[in-house]
């Protein structure tokens, strides 16, 4: 009799449907945008603080918005954490996010909450940083080069093949550099200083952070990334300097959404609501990671950039990271700039 009722429970138990422990493992697919490191950090953390066994795939903020879409009709990610705003934005307006109210808004800063409130509250800020450049110092010196200060340096003569970034299309970072360009400069003269900047740059890379890195191993000159990517590298011990370009500069609000139709949302919740924790974002300095993060309770590190001594320009968020906006400046940069002889 007792092997008959096993015999019956079988195929219950390989289609999955005996939640036992045992046989429902609790899981997470998450989506990072941040840096590998960071992103490690928090899976692992994860992992400890409940339990929950998670999947992690780490992509560019640009290239995970693409595949966010590629997967819209059968999703397989519940929740993307890091990378710059303006693409968690998108993926809001292009209905590829879930609306979600953590119980921890109460603790996060003003900035935060008014990214999540202009999206619906499909996405919410997690961090905050400022955009410029870094260069090798030491490069700098054995190749006789001034050293840089502005935006408008980096299109001197001089610098002809020491000047990286990233792509725009791939990378959030290299996005803010563009929308951070045309707002600075105003449309037509930001397309002009991209097309004077194009003929010194060395290499588009597909990641942000990409070009610092190369500076620090000395593979490079100068790096546009984000500041706190930059002083990450200089925390590292490598002879990297950072500026806060002289005409001002733009910034990221880091994002965090839930993915719409996720296959585990109730512990992609759980990830979002932990994330929002004070002590989960100090835990940040553990990777170098400077962001100003959005939990009121957070520490920050001296190291950091310090925000409110940046000049820093009344970045459009709305404007910018709307879907119509970002696909016609990354076609206008695709067909007026990157094709150039450089
Ligand atoms: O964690 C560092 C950081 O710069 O990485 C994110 C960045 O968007 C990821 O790289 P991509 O530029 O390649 O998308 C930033 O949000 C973040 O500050």
């Amino acid at each position: 009799m007792k092997n008959i009722r096993l015999l019956l429970l079988a195929p219950l138990v390989l289609a999955g449907s005996v939640s036992s422990p045992l046989y429902a493992a609790e899981k997470l697919t998450y989506y990072c945008s941040a840096q590998e490191d960071w992103c490690q950090l928090m899976a692992t953390g994860f992992e400890e603080a409940t339990g929950i066994k998670v999947n992690m795939t780490r992509k560019s903020s640009g290239e995970t918005l693409a595949q966010l879409k590629a997967e819209s009709s059968n999703p397989k990610g519940d929740i993307w954490w890091g990378g710059t705003g303006d693409p968690h934005l998108q993926a809001a307006e292009e209905g590829l996010l879930a609306a979600y109210e953590s119980p921890m808004r109460g603790e996060q800063n003003d900035w935060a909450i008014k990214q999540s409130e202009s999206a619906g509250n499909q996405t919410i800020g997690i961090y905050s940083g400022a955009l410029g450049y870094g260069y090798n110092e030491d490069v700098l010196t054995a190749n006789n080069l001034p050293v840089p200060a502005c935006w408008s340096d980096l299109l001197k003569p001089e610098y002809k093949g020491h000047v990286q970034m990233a792509n725009p299309n791939s990378s959030g970072t290299a996005y803010t550099t563009l929308a951070t360009i045309v707002q600075l400069f105003g449309e037509d003269e930001g397309f002009e200083f991209m097309k004077g900047l194009h003929k010194n740059i060395n290499q588009y890379t597909k990641s942000g952070s990409a070009p610092i890195k190369a500076a620090a191993r000395g593979e490079n000159t100068i790096g546009i990334v984000f500041m706190h990517d930059a002083v990450k590298q200089a925390a590292s011990g490598f002879p990297i300097k950072v500026v806060a370009p002289c005409e001002g500069t733009g910034y990221e609000i880091g994002g965090m959404s839930l993915i719409k139709d996720g296959r585990n949302p109730e512990n992609a919740q759980k990830f979002y609501d932990w994330a929002l924790t004070a002590d989960v974002q100090t835990r940040a300095l553990e990777v170098n990671a400077f962001q100003v993060m959005s939990n009121k309770g957070a520490t920050s590190s001296p190291k950091a950039p310090d925000l409110a001594s940046i000049k820093l320009i009344d970045y459009d968020f709305k404007k910018y990271g709307s879907s119509a906006e970002r696909k016609r400046l990354l076609k206008k940069w695709d067909d007026e700039v990157s094709v150039l002889p450089q």
